[in-house]
Order: C-alpha cells, then structure tokens, then sequence
C-alpha cells in the first residue's frame, strides 16, 4: 500500500535522540502490545526510548518481552514528566485524541517534541498532532505498526520479540480473531509474524488461560444463579451482590467479559452487568446493532460510551436498579426486537 510521508517520519526517527511512546488510559493488549512492537523495532537505533502509559494494565500481559520496561504514570510521575518534556519524538498509540491519557493530557500537548499518531480509531483529533497515521479499517494498531515499520525496514527488521508483542495486540483486539477480521491483509501480516520464529498458541495461552479458580465459579455462579433473560425483549442482564463477589474472592477484572454472555444467546441484542459497589451499581452494557447503548445510559443512567458497549452508574439500591430496568424495557421493545439474525 502507499503510506503517506515515510520519508518524514523515517528522517524523523533518524533526528530522535529521545523518544516517547504511550497509549491510552486502561491499557488493554492492543496499547500494550504495539507500544512493544515499536520499541523493539526502534531500539536498534540507539534512541533512548521510553515507554509510558497513565496507569497499571492486566498482569495477563506482564510476561510480554520488555513489559518490564513500561513505566506507569501513576505511580512516576514527576520522572515521566522529564521524559515527555525532554523528548524529541512521541509515539501516540491506539488513541485519538490526547484526552484518552487522562493525567498525561497537558502534558502532552504541551510538549516541544513531534508527535506522531498511530491509531484504528475514528474520527482523531487532527490538531494535536504533526504526523498521523488512522487507519480505521485496520484491527488493530498492532498491524498498522507491523505494515507501517515494514516500509521503513531500511532502519531495521523486526525481530521475535516485537512480532510477539505485536501479535498480541492482533490477537486481543480481535477478540481472538472474530472481529475485524475480514480483511485478508490481516492473515498476511500475522503469517509473517508467525514466520519470524513467534509461538502464537503460547501467546493464546499467556492471555487466555490465566484465570483463577474463584473467578472461573464466579463466571459459573453468575450465568446460573444471578442472569434474567427477557426472550420477549430480546434482552439479558446480570446482576451481582456485594456478597456473591466476596464470597468469590472477586479480584478487579474477574468480570470482565461477563457482560457479552449475554449476547452470545440466540435473539439477544441488549445484555447489561450490574455489579452492587459502595453507594452505588455500576452497570456494564452491550449490544448488537441498530440498539444504542449510549444513548441508553445516557437517558436513563449516570453514564455512556459507544453505540454497542457502555457504562454507567446507578444510585439507587440493587434491588431498585433493577427495577427500574425492567420498567424501562417495554418501551423499547420495537426497537430491541426487530433486529433480525441474518
Ligand atoms: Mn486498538
């Protein structure tokens, strides 16, 4: 493909004696894992290269080869500061907009340094940044990092480690590849990183298989004893106590995922999670098309996000939030069931 203005961003690179790469707020496997890709593929420049991200992402992918080196804003601020001011380049990564750093935001902006985006996601703030790379069809920035860094191999060839963390960042922002994997480019590109030595069922196994064993009866508990399916509304929703969580030992992140299992039942388009906290439930909110979630929380929920996945906050009691969720069902019955399996 024709990748605009290469030659600047080669030059670029080759000017950089410091260079900072970062993600957005919530690391997940994509921001994690192309953020190690690039390092691994810039680091046979000599740059002094620093890898920074506003606050802690899943242990499931602390074992990535140079995790160790990924600095968290939270808890180094002042040192990460240095590093943002003193650099001469920055990597924005998987992100679109310098708000998604959250406490790295002003930082950011107000560095002197070039910045150069790197991102899948719609519709980026263009102002921000001197360089952008959005490519919105592609999985993932983990591929957009693999195609881009291939044009420039005249500085370098990837090697196993940044193919293992780019693959990883594919494999985790497919959902292991079951979303936005239509384009063949995509297996292109994962064929090569497979040939360079990668070992894609250990990477599966390193993020997949990490549950613990009260997390995986959560899940079991929470599917039998606590889920209401709404056939007539084409709707799910699962709710959880503050003891059912104790009793499960529940850890931070042992639900995520709980709310799509909701929808992976035939005729359900609405699936919702609502976990009982201190003075307030927070609800998790999924759906398939045409059913805005967002819009959802929105109107009748301290909350919102994207059209087919939203949170929100509830003030009421548990027993009373879920009340007034199912009072509000009826109203959208048309809506929820005229969405039509193909
Ligand atoms: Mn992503």
């Amino acid at each position: 493909m024709n990748i605009n203005n290469l030659e600047k961003l080669k030059k670029w690179i080759q000017q950089s004696g410091k260079v900072v790469i970062t993600s957005h707020r919530h690391p997940d496997g994509d921001a994690i894992g192309s953020m190690l890709g690039l390092y691994h593929f810039l680091r046979v420049t000599g740059a002094n290269i620093h890898l920074i991200v506003p606050d802690d992402y899943p242990s499931f992918l602390k074992w990535l080869p140079g995790s160790d080196d990924v600095m968290i804003y939270e808890k180094h601020a002042s040192t990460a500061d240095k590093y943002i001011a003193g650099a001469d380049l920055i990597f924005a990564l998987d992100f679109n907009d310098f708000s998604r750093t959250e406490q790295m935001e002003k930082k950011l902006k107000k560095a002197k340094a070039r910045k150069v985006m790197v991102d899948h996601h719609p519709e980026p703030d263009k102002e921000a940044f001197d360089l952008i790379y959005s490519w919105p069809e592609f999985s993932s920035t983990a591929e957009i990092i693999y195609t881009l860094c291939r044009s420039l191999e005249s500085i370098n060839t990837f090697n196993k480690s940044a193919a293992t963390a780019l693959y990883a960042g594919i494999v985790t922002d497919t959902g292991a590849f079951s979303y936005s994997v239509n384009r063949p480019e995509l297996f292109e590109t994962v064929a090569r990183l497979i040939h360079l030595g990668i070992d894609a069922e250990k990477i599966s196994r390193n993020i997949y298989d990490t549950y613990s064993e009260s997390r995986l009866r959560l899940l079991g508990y929470s599917l039998s004893n606590r889920m209401k399916v709404f056939h007539e509304y084409a709707t799910a929703y699962i709710y959880l106590t503050r003891k059912d969580m104790e009793y499960f030992n529940y850890q931070d992140g042992d639900t995520e995922g709980l709310v799509n299992y909701g929808l992976s039942i035939k005729g359900i388009n609405f699936s919702v999670l609502m976990k009982e906290n201190q003075g307030v439930v927070r609800l998790s909110m999924r759906s398939k098309e045409s059913f805005s979630v967002n819009q959802f929380a929105r109107n009748h929920f301290d909350g919102g996000g994207h059209e087919k996945a939203a949170g929100a906050n509830s003030y009421l009691s548990l027993s009373d939030t879920i009340k007034k969720f199912e009072s509000l069902l009826p109203q959208y019955k048309e809506q929820l069931t005229s969405i039509k399996e193909e």
